[in-house]
């Protein structure tokens, strides 16, 4: 029995010798029982800020990606204004009207524009929120949804709410589309979604602005204030052409280690999906592990040092995905490892990404 027991500890003392990080667990042994001693494993994964749908394995020592290429995309930046209304700018023909910025509403999604003011005579009025956007292909259709609400408006007033799109020409901003709807006051915060039918095709490369805002003619003046409230102003492009860009998965870490992702296992069904995969470490960035035209065309990335995070909330590292497609109905599944190594001993995280358009 003796002698069972010491085959046993040695081979346990060659396993912990050779490659005990393969595990996240350290197995000790005391002369009545073994016991397993969980412990933090030196890296892990964690959850990605993007809109990539992954599960993580026990103790983050695994991951299981999937993402979807959207035909959508939003080209405005903050158009919630949740936490503030960057990048957004304001304009008005009147300095009786003015914008301010709350952080929430009663029934609103976060923050709220709100474009104010206490009209004092009758005459024209208005003002708008403006931003800047540029498309990723040509187009002529978006798709704009704007949520608000008219909390006052001017007695014996026409008010309406305004939008359209300005472009650039080098010098100066020339308005190629513009439109409205009539507004009444809201007891709540009311959806108006509508596609906008341009005159002529967006380019990419070309610097446009997108505004809207409130309009209001009072032909006959008794006080009272106009309150237009914005919640969002989303320029959505919808189309063909399918993509992702973003995350896949953290990479956090206690210690420096030396990393890299490749793949062992390729399967497809696609012929126009092509990615590019790599790791980041907020100062370099791996080469990458490409597929083009739904075929894998470079396995591995090159190895990325990574360093402790200088703070708990700091991540090391990165998998990053860019991805797109033309048609929709394809997929493709990376099955591999993030491989990392640090002081001779060599780790290997299991991790699949499923692409689909
Ligand atoms: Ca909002």
């Amino acid at each position: 029995m003796r002698n069972k027991l010491v085959k046993i500890i040695a081979a346990l003392t060659a396993i912990l010798l050779t490659s005990y990080m393969l595990s996240a667990s350290i197995f000790t042994y005391d002369t009545t029982h073994l016991t397993i001693i969980e412990s933090t494993p030196p890296l892990w994964f964690e959850l990605p800020t993007s809109t990539a749908d992954v599960a993580l394995g026990p103790n983050s020592t695994s991951a299981t990606i999937n993402i979807t290429l959207s035909g959508t995309a939003e080209l405005l930046q903050n158009p919630d204004f949740y936490y503030d209304a960057d990048p957004w700018r304001y304009a008005a023909n009147n300095a009786s009207l003015y914008a301010y910025w709350l952080s929430s509403d009663t029934g609103s999604s976060g923050g709220v524009v709100v474009i104010y003011g206490d009209i004092t005579s009758s005459g024209t009025y208005y003002a708008v929120l403006l931003q800047n956007f540029t498309v990723p292909f040509p187009t002529n259709t978006l798709n704009m949804s704007i949520r608000y609400m008219v909390e006052s408006v001017p007695i014996l007033s026409l008010n309406y709410l305004i939008y359209g799109i300005d472009e650039w020409n080098g010098t100066a901003w020339v308005n190629i589309y513009n439109s409205y709807t009539s507004l009444g006051r809201t007891s709540a915060y009311t959806d108006y979604n509508v596609t906008l039918n341009l005159p002529a095709t967006l380019q990419p490369g070309v610097t446009y602005r997108f505004w809207f805002g409130v309009y209001s003619y009072v032909y006959f003046y008794i006080t009272r204030s106009l309150d237009f409230r914005a919640d969002w102003a989303m320029l959505l492009l919808t189309s063909g052409y399918y993509a992702f860009a973003g995350e896949a998965v953290r990479i956090n870490d206690t210690k420096t280690v030396y990393a890299r992702l490749y793949v062992y296992n390729f399967t497809s069904n696609a012929s126009k999906l092509n990615a590019t995969i790599y790791l980041d470490n907020e100062t370099s960035r791996t080469t990458s592990i490409t597929v083009i035209n739904g075929n894998l065309t470079q396995s591995s990335t090159s190895w990325i040092r990574l360093d402790p995070p200088p703070n708990p909330l700091y991540v090391s590292g990165k998998i990053i995905v860019l991805a797109n497609d033309t048609v929709t109905g394809e997929s493709i599944v990376l099955r591999g490892f993030l491989q990392y190594s640090s002081g001779g001993y060599a780790v290997y995280y299991p991790v699949t990404i499923t692409i689909r358009s």
